[in-house]
């Protein structure tokens, strides 16, 4: 009797460590690991080759070991919380190693909360017995500011090393939930943005003669861009989503009009049609589009592997990018919102659940 006991707490304990195996919709298997919990996650980066850097919307910054070993940060700016607003995206400078620079983006208020715009500063992030960040500098404002709590988008991603990019800063800027200053060449909100990494307006952006706010726009036309990455030939990829369904991928190129709100796959939430991209040939039209919504969030990129967040389809979709399209392969569902994704240097796949108690957790090899 005492042999098959021992027996069972030994199998038990076995389960216990075991992580969880996920199948996906084409027969694939991810095996996936849990490292730590956050409190409403936005936000998460690889720091260096054994830690992570995470946000929280309550304006937390945080260091994760994989061991799932926690450390807060210092020093951040005073952040406006709320509705869809809070603490953003963070990510490292290309140089970081030598200038130690991170990237941040969140919500800020010039009226004590009346209205709101998405900020992006950058710090230099000392990792010492007292960690925090120092020097901030402003590097872009998401001009004007606006009601509401919404649709601030606030992704950042940098041109990769070795392309015609490099070391350029893009930042999407959602529509705030207007829709109109999408198309509005003097208003920030629905643009991609492109800059120098100390926010100095480049010379040869496209809309040079549109205005001093339009000389910062890389592309126009945009809803809510939660995810944004450059593949390894320097392809700037963005997801988008739609109103009621119609979410998109966009491959990202310099003084393209994606459409918006003139144009969509999906319709309003008031059930009000509109028309398709293929009726209005002069906006470009998206490389793939879900309907139903998958309600995508983060995105990164390892090779010809993409993979999305998925926050009301509660997954993670898998794409293969082949040139200039890209499709999905697969999806996983995980049964809990995704708010961001993020490939490590050795093909690794860390991701982090949307929401008040949620998980990073680790894949190994998502192949
Ligand atoms: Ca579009």
């Amino acid at each position: 009797m005492r042999q098959i006991f021992i027996v069972l707490i030994i199998s038990f304990n076995t389960v216990v460590m075991a992580a969880d195996v996920v199948s996906g919709s084409g027969g694939r298997t991810l095996s996936v690991r849990d490292i730590a919990s956050f409190a409403s996650p936005w936000a998460i980066e690889m720091l260096d080759a054994g830690r992570l850097l995470v946000t929280e919307k309550s304006g937390q910054l945080w260091t994760v070991r994989g061991s799932g070993e926690k450390t807060a940060i210092d020093g951040l700016p005073k952040i406006y919380v709320g509705g869809q607003g809070g603490l953003g995206d963070v990510v490292l400078h290309p140089n970081f190693e030598a200038n130690r620079w991170v990237y941040l983006s969140f919500v800020d208020s010039p009226d004590g909360g009346r209205t709101r715009y998405a900020h992006v500063v950058r710090a230099r992030l000392i990792l010492d017995d007292r960690p925090r960040l120092e020097g901030l500098e402003s590097i872009w404002r998401q001009m004007p500011a606006t009601q509401g709590e919404g649709h601030f988008s606030h992704r950042i991603a940098f041109g990769p090393a070795g392309s015609a990019q490099a070391g350029m800063l893009f930042i999407t800027s959602g529509d705030r939930q207007l829709q109109w200053p999408a198309q509005d060449m003097e208003m920030a909100q629905g643009k991609i943005i492109r800059l120098h990494d100390d926010g100095a307006v480049p010379v040869d952006n496209p809309f040079q003669d549109q205005g001093t706010l339009a000389r910062t726009f890389w592309s126009v036309g945009h809803r809510n861009m939660l995810g944004m990455a450059f593949d390894s030939r320097g392809v700037l990829w963005a997801h988008e989503m739609g109103p009621r369904h119609g979410d998109e991928l966009n491959r990202i190129t310099a003084g393209a009009n994606y459409g918006w709100p003139e144009v969509s796959e999906g319709n309003h939430y008031s059930g009000v049609p509109i028309p398709p991209h293929s009726s209005q040939p002069q906006f470009v039209a998206p490389i793939q589009f879900w309907v139903p919504t998958i309600a995508p969030s983060g995105m990164t990129i390892d090779g010809d592997t993409m993979f999305i967040g998925g926050l009301r389809s509660q997954a993670l979709i898998k794409l293969r990018i082949n040139g200039d399209v890209a499709q999905e392969l697969e999806r996983f569902e995980m049964g809990r919102r995704i708010r961001d994704v993020q490939f490590d240097a050795k093909g690794g796949l860390w991701f982090i659940e949307d929401g008040r108690s949620a998980r990073l957790r680790y894949v190994e090899a998502p192949r």
